[in-house]
């Protein structure tokens, strides 16, 4: 293929007029109005905490439409934010800008955000094997004992984390969730957060995917309890390529394998700034995300 040429990644999105809402290591939300937000999905990478020099083609549309891929999935078992990701259907003010905005970005609903972030984990992995070895449970869920890392747990768990303002979310219990979200509402989100992903993770395995673990965030709207942010992407969830599956060890990630290794490679400190990554290195990672939304939903990605 040479289409390399005509790639263009996104790092920085700007947009004259329109107000930052709030900017993330991959993403930047727009105000638009009191009622509506227009999430922007950029090419930025992290890896290791820290946001690369070198942008990932595709990856922006990859996430984006992930997303909408499971918001319909999942329109049966949770109301979500997703207004339109139809660049025709934006008002005027934001139309202008369709060129950047095309495949990478939602209109969504503003939500009363609740202060959690809601995770689910089917798979012993991350914050949840090193709590797991130090005391046999994560976030208050009794594990049996002898579980290695990377294993499947007998079900699929909820342990709420805190959304830390900087640096990282802390696990929390159920019972500590309930003192920062009301207990009828912890509940709902215990219970919506292993529905979806439960169904989710089932089609992700008939797709040759294995979601191990992923992060959901809800707020309310007048539908309710609604599904917000980005939903089952690569950046929210451990994707693990189901036939290189070896509980035991750490599991390679469906996405970001080749960005490690080089970081690995060439040693570098884990403090910025963060290195350039080689054109090879970009190129390759672009492919594993382009495969992984083929992989998953069946369609070719919208460019
Ligand atoms: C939010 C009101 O903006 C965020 O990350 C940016 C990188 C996280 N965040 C989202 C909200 C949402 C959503 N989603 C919503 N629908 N309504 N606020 C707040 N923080």
């Amino acid at each position: 293929m040479t289409t390399d040429l005509l790639d263009s990644v996104l790092l920085q999105t700007d947009f004259p007029g329109l107000e930052l809402f709030a900017s993330g290591k991959v993403r930047d939300v727009y105000r638009l109005g009191s009622d509506h937000l227009l999430f922007v999905a950029t090419d930025r990478i992290s890896a290791f905490d820290y946001v690369l020099a070198t942008g990932i083609p595709q990856k922006g549309r990859v996430l984006t439409q992930i997303s909408l891929f499971w918001f319909d999935f999942l329109r049966d078992v949770v109301p979500n934010h997703l207004i339109t990701a139809g660049t025709n259907q934006y008002p005027a003010e934001v139309r202008q800008f369709a060129n950047q905005l095309r495949g990478r970005s939602m209109l969504v609903q503003r939500a009363e955000m609740f202060p959690v972030e809601c995770v689910v984990r089917g798979y012993l992995s991350g914050s949840g094997w090193k709590e797991y070895k130090a005391n046999g449970n994560v976030c208050g869920n009794k594990l049996p004992s002898g579980l290695r890392e990377s294993e499947q747990l007998p079900e699929p768990i909820f342990t709420p984390a805190t959304k830390a303002a900087t640096g990282h979310d802390e696990n929390i219990s159920f019972e500590q969730m309930t003192r920062l979200v009301d207990p009828q509402d912890a509940r709902q989100l215990r219970d919506l957060s292993l529905a979806i992903y439960s169904k989710a993770a089932a089609l992700a395995r008939e797709k040759g995917i294995i979601i191990a673990d992923t992060k959901f965030e809800f707020g309310r709207t007048a539908a309710g309890i609604t599904l917000a942010d980005e939903v089952l992407t690569p950046d929210s969830s451990r994707f693990w390529p189901a036939d290189k599956y070896s509980p035991g060890m750490a599991q390679q990630s469906f996405d970001k394998q080749y960005v490690r290794d080089f970081l690995e490679e060439i040693r570098w400190n884990k403090l910025p700034p963060a290195p350039a990554l080689p054109a090879e290195v970009a190129r390759k990672t672009s492919e594993k995300y382009v495969e992984a939304y083929r992989q998953l939903t069946g369609r070719e990605l919208d460019v």
